[in-house]
């Protein structure tokens, strides 16, 4: 590859010559060139990891990387001045996903890719994705986030099929993404399916309301639309069968094209469900067996039984779906028959009330998924174990052997190589570059004593942090404190995970601070993540977040010494600027809330280290690293699980702790109120203080202890730099191939292509 030949060639300069944006068309132009060139990853057997979201961020570096051209660009690139980085805020990111469910499918799909498994990715194409989130008045704001207006990755691949709803039919389009794996001669896809008839009109320049109504319109317009009311919720049914039925006649009509006669269909093809949104796959997939294809309704049955696999991401009861009959029955009136087919089915097999699909008239999505799925699984080995001993125990006492553990991994690909390549380098000098293939880097451990490499693990943090600074320079004109800890947050906003405990220690150090205490060194305290757009106590989440930062940024006090940002628009792109920056990891949720986490993961391998609760992956974390590489505190999933189930938590008591009522009443002091919105600010105070319903408080002291202990263990530098480093080397379990790669050992069972 010669960049400044094919600018001689396409533009007519040399590449010295050419602005970053048509920088970033010319290098667009060679990998997607390159890309169409390679064949498909080939098998009788294909799987189809169904999702709501792929939230794959940009590929431009990450298909580089996979074809084997990074460095070769990186350096033609700066002899002709440019720099990758730059060149790469050209590209705009898109916009499929929401957070780690999104993210854990599009790091699935690359390590398929990567393992040479013939499977893709099948979703749909949002125009204007989840939304953008932009700061007024420290307040949430969201706006369309108009992804699809510049040239993408997107290639249209001239297919189309009806999908008939109760009282209409659509149209759909089918665009794809080519998914490159690891330097690997082929590749897989990312399907996204569009609406034909979809209408961008229906949605203003400025806000995300539109016509739920307008169904033939509006499909694939946003994911997650608003479901607080009836329409939303419709709406999201509407959407989900309109993915299940492209998904299931796409499969069909591949397998027939290999050859399939649809009895065998289950020799040809495996599904991935994603979280319980694709569900009715299974009955689509028997609808089109038994209506299309003269198959026996039980025969339909057993082929689809054997070729569905489900994936739980979250106990939280209110994510675990339930539709009304009736919606089915309005969306489509087929499925919903051949539902209470199934229904009647395992009624007759079970008399336990709590195993049935539809209960007081709501379908349970679950249920459904697990009686005509193969295979369940949990994300972390604790809820795994939290899915088979109650959440789902009386399923995992009728099928123990469709029950398995998969915990979540990340490819190394975009989160150490791609975001973080001066850490990669460095591992290629000290262990080689087998890593690269293998995911084992813990033979790094052996430097854990060894100065020099120590003092170069620091000098590529501070180096992160310096592209960390631009980039909050450049995407909001925050100012980072000079020589500062930095202490992150990165997640969904949501009250289990408990944003709001943080918020509440920084109120303790800020009057610690003002009290007189001032650090031994600055602390920059970064948060981000997008809230929904229903979810009201979220919001006010983020206002006091906001609030906060401006308090403190305006007390000469305490300013110069604690820093609160918050991320506008948390994204892919800002997890890759902020990640490798990070010396401490905020993992905080309430224990046994958290399925697994894949931030963690992330911040580990970047040499950040761990500030957690016993939840999620952060479980097997601390086994790898061991007490001294890991911060713990807070109560334990089966503490949790007991105040739940006796309801014996009780907010107020601990609010009126004096200790803690010092800070909750922080909020809702006068002079704090009159900065920000005293609405929010007081429906925070009151929800806190009477019902807390994920606990912050019952943690809060231990946090606040434990918290103070890492930021004076900081201080002992040789002493933490061991900790970052024993944390990269031991992060080699979380790579996202060896997940993957368990997947189809025990679920799967697809034959690699060479
Ligand atoms: C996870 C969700 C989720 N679990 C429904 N469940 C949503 C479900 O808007 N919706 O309808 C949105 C999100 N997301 C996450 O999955 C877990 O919370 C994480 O702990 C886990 O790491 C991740 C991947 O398994």
């Amino acid at each position: 590859m010669n960049l400044d030949e094919l600018s001689r060639q396409k533009y007519g300069r040399s590449l010295a010559e050419l602005d970053d944006a048509t920088v970033y068309q010319l290098l667009m132009s060679v990998v997607s060139e390159k890309s169409a060139e390679l064949p498909l990853n080939a098998g009788k057997k294909r799987l189809y990891y169904i999702s709501a979201e792929f939230l794959i961020g940009k590929l431009l570096t990450n298909n580089l990387i996979n074809l084997g051209l990074y460095d070769e660009a990186k350096q033609q690139l700066a002899e002709a001045g440019h720099d990758l980085n730059k060149v790469e805020e050209n590209e705009v990111e898109p916009s499929l996903g929401n957070g780690g469910l999104g993210r854990l499918a599009a790091c699935f799909i690359d390590s398929m890719a990567t393992l040479g498994l013939p499977g893709d990715g099948v979703g749909l194409n949002y125009h204007f994705g989840l939304f953008h989130q932009k700061f007024v008045d420290n307040q949430q704001t969201t706006m369309p986030d108009g992804w699809l207006d510049r040239e993408g990755w997107l290639r249209d691949e001239n297919t189309s099929f009806t999908v008939e709803f109760g009282s209409f039919s659509v149209t759909s389009k089918l665009f794809s993404i080519d998914v490159l794996g690891y330097e690997r001669p082929k590749k897989n896809r990312l399907r996204l399916f569009d609406l034909e008839s979809i209408d961008d009109s229906l949605v203003p320049d400025n806000s995300i309301g539109f016509d739920k109504t307008e169904l033939k319109k509006n499909l694939t317009l946003f994911l997650y639309p608003d479901d607080s009311d009836r329409n939303g919720q419709l709406l999201r049914v509407y959407q989900q069968y309109f993915m299940v039925s492209n998904a299931a006649q796409l499969i069909v009509k591949e397998a027939i094209s290999r050859g399939c006669n649809l009895h065998d269909l289950a020799e040809y093809a495996v599904i991935q469900i994603n979280d319980t949104h694709p569900t009715m796959v299974i009955p689509e997939l028997i609808r089109i067996l038994t209506e299309d294809h003269d198959i026996a309704f039980d025969e339909a049955v057993s082929i689809v039984r054997s070729m569905v696999a489900y994936t739980n991401h979250t106990i939280l009861a209110e994510a675990l779906e339930k539709w009304p009959l009736e919606f089915l029955e309005e969306v489509s009136p087929k499925i919903a028959a051949i539902i209470k087919k199934l229904d009647e089915l395992t009624r007759a097999e079970f008399d336990d009330p709590a195993v049935q699909i539809i209960i007081d008239g709501k379908v349970h999505m679950a249920h459904l998924a697990i009686h005509y799925g193969y295979s369940i699984n949990g994300v972390a080995a604790l809820h795994t174990k939290i899915l088979e001993e109650s959440e789902l125990k009386p399923f995992y006492d009728i099928y123990p052997e469709k029950f398995s553990n998969k915990t979540n991994g990340i490819t190394f690909r975009r989160w150490l190589m791609g975001c973080n390549p001066e850490l990669a380098v460095l591992l290629d000098t000290l262990l080689g570059t087998e890593w690269r293939h293998t995911g084992d880097v813990s033979g790094l451990l052996k430097f854990a004593d060894d100065d020099e490499v120590l003092e170069q693990l620091a000098a590529i943090k501070d180096d992160a942090k310096q592209v960390m600074r631009d980039f909050l320079k450049f995407n909001q004109g925050a100012q980072v404190l000079d020589g500062s800890i930095v202490d992150v947050q990165v997640k969904r906003i949501h009250e289990y995970k408990r944003q709001q405990m943080l918020a509440l220690y920084l109120i303790w150090k800020y009057l610690d601070i003002k009290n007189g205490n001032i650090p031994e060194r600055p602390i920059t305290v970064i948060f981000g993540g997008k809230a929904a757009p229903a979810y009201v106590i979220a919001q006010d989440i983020i206002h006091l977040i906001l609030t906060l930062g401006e308090w403190i940024a305006n007390d000469p006090d305490v300013a110069p010494y604690l820093q609160v940002i918050m991320i506008e628009n948390y994204n892919v792109t800002a997890a890759e600027r902020i990640i490798p920056a990070a010396d401490i990891s905020e993992q905080i949720s309430l224990a046994s809330k958290e399925a697994s986490g894949t931030s963690n993961m992330k911040f580990m391998l970047n040499g950040a280290v761990t500030l957690c609760t016993i939840d999620g992956a952060n479980v097997e974390i601390a086994e790898l690293v061991g007490d001294d590489n890991i911060y713990t505190f807070g109560a334990s999933s089966d503490e949790v699980v007991k105040l739940y189930a006796d309801g014996s938590y009780n907010a107020h008591a601990y609010y009126l702790k004096p200790g803690i009522k010092l800070l909750v009443d922080f909020i809702t002091n006068p002079q704090f109120m009159a900065t920000g919105n005293a609405e929010r600010l007081q429906r925070l105070h009151d929800d806190l203080t009477s019902k807390d319903w994920f606990m912050a408080l019952l943690d809060l002291e231990e946090y606040i202890q434990e918290k103070e202990l890492v930021y004076s263990d900081y201080e002992d530098r040789k002493l933490w730099l061991k900790k970052s480093l024993v944390n990269i080397a031991m992060a080699g379990k979380f790579s996202s191939d060896r997940t993957i790669a368990e997947y189809n050992d025990e679920i799967w069972h697809l034959q690699a292509d060479k």
